[in-house]
């Protein structure tokens, strides 16, 4: 198990495509379980491969809702393999969104509500259903990043540009102190 490093905008590699998953066999468990590790260290609620420069369709997602007797997160591991996204619903919900490609900077999105999801799990097994809440927003999120597409394309180009200048500047700042 390895922690990964994670790409950040404007690197070019975040905007490629990634291509379907062939195969659910060993090598893609590892970078899954390195992708769980890179995420639960960041820390982060969702990952998609080409956030640690794999272009391939899977993404991690442990939204880690719950909380247990000791107070500390309840982790619920999902994997998805060349999930498909179908049947929004009109109704929008806004959240206030992040990514660990886009570090510190946060900015409202609005996303259907619900959809109906169709993907593989980490043992090759298919699903189909619809999903609303957190997940629905966490997962369109992830699978903007297998289309190269980041949060910060759903906003105004001024608002975008402001955001990535920050960005910069924060970049900056870190080399400099
Ligand atoms: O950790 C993350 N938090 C988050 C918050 C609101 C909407 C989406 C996300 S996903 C993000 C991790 C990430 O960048 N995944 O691609
Ligand atoms: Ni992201």
């Amino acid at each position: 198990m390895a922690i990964l490093p994670i790409l950040e905008a404007p690197d070019p590699r975040l905007r490629v495509k990634s291509v379907p998953v062939e195969a659910v066999d060993d090598d893609l468990r590892a970078l899954i379980a390195d992708m769980f590790e890179t995420m639960y260290d960041a820390p982060g609620i969702g990952l998609a491969a080409i956030q640690v420069g794999v272009p391939k369709r899977v993404l991690v997602i442990d939204l880690q809702e719950e909380e247990g007797e000791d107070g500390k997160p309840i982790r619920k591991p999902q994997v998805f393999i060349n999930p498909e996204l179908s049947e929004p619903i009109r109704e929008l919900r806004t959240y206030t969104e992040g990514c660990l490609s886009v570090p510190d900077q946060f900015a409202d999105v609005d996303r259907p509500a619900e959809i109906r999801a169709r993907w593989l799990d980490g043992d090759g097994v298919p699903h189909d259903e619809r999903i609303g809440g957190m997940l629905a927003t966490c997962l369109q999120h992830e699978m903007d990043h297998l289309e190269g597409i980041l949060f910060i394309d759903h906003l105004s180009r001024l608002k975008r540009e402001m955001v990535l200048k920050k960005l910069e500047k924060a970049r900056r700042q870190r080399k400099a102190a």
